[in-house]
């Protein structure tokens, strides 16, 4: 029965990960409410963002730093700045009311996992561990930062597990 629950754990690891970058893109996208397709600048060099936004993007925004990869305290940086809505350094209740009730409800269940403790906070550590499993994934060559080829790759991979 152990095999059946760390079956259940990856799957459910991939399915975070995947909320988690859903999680990055919703902000911007709830910024402007389309309509407005293009400013008039002649188009073209596509408004990056919107809708399709690619997963490997979204895992390269993490690059906070700008130096091409992604190491781990990046990722989870990015991932909790961009959850911890009200900036009080941790994720909990007041978080998830501040973000679209819809998302909030489709993410809150996987994000709480990482509450190691139990106390209904999500601190940076917390996040940080769970965010490593993920990490890993993406980070085949194991050198501790994950290059676009490499997230790329872990993308791919996840969709074609499914
Ligand atoms: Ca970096
Ligand atoms: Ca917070
Ligand atoms: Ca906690």
């Amino acid at each position: 029965m152990s095999k059946v629950s760390s079956r259940a754990t990856s799957l459910a690891t991939r399915i975070t990960l995947l909320a988690l970058a859903g999680a990055a893109a919703a902000p911007l996208l709830a910024q402007p409410p389309e309509g407005g397709q293009g400013g008039g600048m002649g188009g073209g060099m596509g408004a990056r963002g919107g809708r399709g936004m690619d997963p490997v993007e979204m895992i390269m925004r993490a690059d906070l730093d700008g130096d091409g990869k992604v190491t781990k305290a990046e990722y989870a940086k990015a991932q909790f700045d961009r959850l911890d809505r009200n900036k009080d350094g941790v994720i909990d209740d007041k978080d998830f009311a501040e973000m679209p009730p819809q998302m909030a409800e489709r993410i809150k269940d996987r994000v709480m996992r990482a509450d190691a403790n139990g106390d209904g906070k999500v601190t940076p550590e917390e996040l940080g561990a769970s965010v490593n499993m993920m990490f890993d994934r993406f980070d085949t060559n194991h050198d501790g930062a994950i290059t676009r080829e490499e997230a790329q790759a872990a993308v791919e991979r996840m969709r074609a597990g499914q």
